[in-house]
């Protein structure tokens, strides 16, 4: 049993909804075997260049990151993407499926009320978006979205911008995370971290963080904080 905190916030592109679940509409402008590599190139190079814009201070919001880094992968697989694909693959990212666990694992942190929030790279209106497709934002209490900052995870600055949004201490704040990055960004922020090991071949990245649980996905979730609220 872990103590309850103040708010739980979830990382959404890879915890709450699957960007590489786009490998079935991939398939259909690149070849099938590829398209599972095509899926994760850009999920890779999307991370990859809002890392480099917030080293770089050369802010652009995650929907450009997202663009551009689909580019890059037509690019690299010698294709080139035509306005009209560009825009079925960005709506696809528009709409991408919850993982399956995400809908009753909310549901039931609900019933132990804590308070619960999105927390994303993406724009406020992009992951509202995303959200309500996948029926997942009238669970939630909020959504912090880390561009009125101008910069991204893992700068420290987005996590404390997480906590003071819902006027808490950083040491109140969960965050559910199956990015190891995201997670470590939160614990050097001073939040509290969980990990979802969605891949069981997945590396926590050894930088003496620990998390305060690894779970394989969110349905175990509620039972960790159930006896002690
Ligand atoms: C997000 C990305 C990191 O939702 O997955 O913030």
């Amino acid at each position: 049993v872990i103590k309850t905190p103040e708010i739980m916030a979830f990382d959404v592109y890879g915890t709450l909804v699957d960007p590489l679940a786009l490998d079935v509409v991939l398939a259909g402008y690149v070849s099938v075997d590829l398209a599972a590599a095509a899926a994760l190139l850009w999920r890779t190079k999307q991370i990859e260049y809002a890392f480099r814009r917030t080293a770089m201070g050369a802010y652009a919001d995650f929907t450009v990151c997202t663009r551009q880094a689909l580019r890059f992968t037509f690019t690299a697989l010698g294709l080139s993407p035509t306005p009209e694909i560009e825009s079925t693959l960005l709506d696809a990212y528009a709409s991408l499926p919850p993982f399956p666990d995400a809908v009753a694992a909310l549901m039931d942190l609900r019933v132990v009320g804590i308070p619960l929030v999105a927390f994303s790279n993406g724009t406020d209106a992009a992951v509202r978006t995303v959200l309500a497709h996948a029926g997942i934002l009238p669970l939630l209490d909020d959504v912090i979205s880390v561009d009125p900052v101008r910069a991204f995870k893992p700068a420290p600055v987005v996590y404390r911008h997480l906590a003071t949004s819902r006027g808490c201490a950083p040491s109140d704040v969960m965050l559910v995370s199956s990015n190891g990055w995201d997670a470590i960004g939160a614990l050097n922020a001073g939040l509290r971290a969980i990990w979802i090991q969605r891949d069981p071949n997945a590396v926590f990245d050894p930088w003496g963080f620990e998390p305060e649980a690894i779970l394989a996905d969110l349905t175990s979730l509620s039972a960790r904080f159930a006896l002690n609220r």
